[in-house]
C-alpha cells in the first residue's frame, strides 16, 4: 500500500491490554504492516499481543505528566497531544482509534489542533464502550460527539450498530465490520504436546478467558463446570484476571471443586490453549461480539455461550455452537454434558464452527474492508 512511492502510514490508538478491543487492533494493525502499510501503535503500554520485532511496525508511548492540582493524572490530553506528534512527525494518512471512549474523543482534539491540515479519523465501536460505559450520564453527550465527529464509524457486530443508534440517536452510518482471527494460528491441536495443563486426556478440558468483569458473568461459569463435572470427568482452565476473580476462586473452594479448576491468569498462547479444549464457555451478560468465542470455534472448539447481545451473528444455534440464557447454568450444563459425552457431536460442531469461520472472519476477508474504509476515508477526507 503505497501512495507516491512512500508507504501509507495508518496511526492507531487502542487499550494494550488483554481486552478484545485491544486484540483485534493490534492483530489488525500487524496485518497491515505485512501488507506494506506503516504502522504506529499510541497508547500507554506495548499492546499484549505486540511481541518481539516486526518490520513496518512502531510503538510510541504516551507518558503523562502530573501535577499536585490534579485528581488524576489526565491521559486523554497527554494522547492527544501525542497523536499530533506522530501525525507531524510520520505524516499519518489516517488514524484508527478503537474503543469510542476516550480514544474517538482524543483524535477529534488532535484533529482540531493539527488544522489546517485533514487527518481522516476513523472509530471503532467494539462494545462496553457503549453499552456500559459511553451510556453512562457524565460521559453519554460526549461519546455520542465524538461518534458524530468521525470521518469513519464502524462497530463490530449489527447489535451493536443498532445498540449506538438507539441510545445515541446518532444519524450518520456505521459500517459493521466484524471481529476476525488468524485461522492459521487458531487451529484444533488434538493430539500430544501443549501446556501441561491440558495433557493427560483422562479428563475433558473446559475453558473461559476473560477480563474477569461483572458483565462476564464469572459465577454462572463457575456453576455450569459444577454440573458438568459431576457428570463427566473434566477440569477448568480460566484464562484472564480482573475484579471477580477472587469471588470467583471462593465459590469454587466452597464448591469443593477447587482440584480441577485452574486459574491461569493473564496468559499469551491462546492459541496453544483453545486448540486443546474440548468445550468453551461465554455466558456474558452480553456480548457484542464474543472474540474469545470465535477464536474458540477457529480451534474447532464447540462455544456455549450468551444469547445476549451479538453472539447470534457469530453462532447459529444447534449447528456452529450454542447460544443460552446467560442466567441459565442447568440448560449450558445439560449442553456441555450431551457435547462431552458424545465424540462424534462434538466433533460435528467443532468442524461447523471452523467452516462458519472460514467463511465469514478470516482474517483476509476482514482486512480488505478495512483497507476500503481508509480509502475511502482519506479520499473523502483529503481527496488523497
Ligand atoms: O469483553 C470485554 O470486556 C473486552 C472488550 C474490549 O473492548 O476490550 O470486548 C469487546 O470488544 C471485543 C472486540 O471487538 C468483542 O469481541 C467483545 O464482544 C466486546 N465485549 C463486550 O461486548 C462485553
Amino acid at each position: 500500500m503505497t501512495r507516491n512511492g512512500r508507504p501509507r502510514t495508518l496511526g492507531i490508538v487502542c487499550y494494550p491490554s488483554s481486552g478484545g478491543s485491544g486484540i483485534v487492533a493490534t492483530e489488525l494493525g500487524l496485518q497491515l504492516a505485512h501488507r506494506g502499510w506503516e504502522v504506529h501503535f499510541i497508547t500507554y503500554a506495548q499492546p499484549i499481543r505486540l511481541k518481539g520485532y516486526e518490520e513496518n511496525v512502531f510503538f510510541h508511548q504516551v507518558q503523562t505528566d502530573n501535577y499536585p492540582v490534579f485528581h488524576h493524572p489526565p491521559y486523554t490530553l497527554s494522547l492527544a497531544v501525542k497523536i499530533t506528534e506522530i501525525a507531524d512527525t510520520h505524516g499519518l494518512d489516517v488514524l484508527h482509534v478503537h474503543y469510542a471512549l476516550p480514544h474517538a474523543t482524543c483524535a477529534y482534539l488532535a484533529r482540531q489542533m493539527l488544522l489546517p491540515r485533514r487527518l481522516p479519523i476513523v472509530t471503532t465501536l467494539h462494545g462496553t464502550d457503549i453499552t456500559l460505559v459511553g451510556v453512562q450520564p457524565s460521559f453519554h453527550k460526549i461519546t455520542r460527539f465524538s461518534i458524530e465527529q468521525s470521518d469513519r464509524v464502524t462497530a463490530v457486530s449489527d447489535f451493536l450498530r443498532r445498540k449506538t443508534i438507539e441510545s445515541f440517536g446518532v444519524e450518520r452510518s456505521i459500517e459493521v465490520i466484524p471481529n476476525f482471527v488468524d485461522t492459521d494460528l487458531f487451529q484444533s491441536q488434538p493430539n500430544g504436546g501443549g501446556p501441561r495443563v491440558c495433557s493427560g486426556r483422562t479428563q475433558k478440558v473446559v475453558m473461559h478467558a476473560s477480563n474477569f468483569r461483572p458483565v462476564k458473568n464469572i459465577p454462572t461459569v463457575i456453576q455450569t463446570f459444577a454440573r458438568i463435572h459431576d457428570a463427566v470427568p473434566s477440569r477448568l482452565l480460566l484464562v484472564g484476571d480482573g475484579p471477580e476473580r477472587w469471588q470467583a476462586q471462593n465459590e469454587v473452594r466452597a464448591l469443593g471443586i477447587a482440584e480441577d479448576v485452574h486459574f491461569l491468569g493473564v496468559r499469551e498462547g491462546m492459541a496453544d490453549l483453545l486448540g486443546r479444549a474440548d468445550l468453551y464457555l461465554l455466558p456474558s451478560e452480553h456480548e457484542s461480539f464474543g472474540l474469545s468465542a470465535l477464536e474458540a470455534m477457529s480451534c474447532e472448539v464447540p462455544v456455549i455461550a450468551t444469547s445476549q447481545g451479538g453472539t447470534s451473528e457469530v453462532i447459529e444455534h444447534g449447528v456452529s455452537g450454542f447460544l443460552v440464557d446467560p442466567h441459565d447454568a442447568e440448560e449450558m450444563a445439560r449442553i456441555g454434558i450431551e457435547v462431552l459425552e458424545n465424540p462424534d457431536r462434538q466433533r460435528a460442531i467443532g468442524r461447523a464452527a471452523r467452516a462458519r469461520v472460514e467463511e465469514r472472519f478470516a482474517i483476509d476477508k476482514v482486512i480488505d474492508r478495512y483497507e476500503r474504509l481508509y480509502e475511502g476515508a482519506m479520499r473523502e477526507v483529503v481527496g488523497a
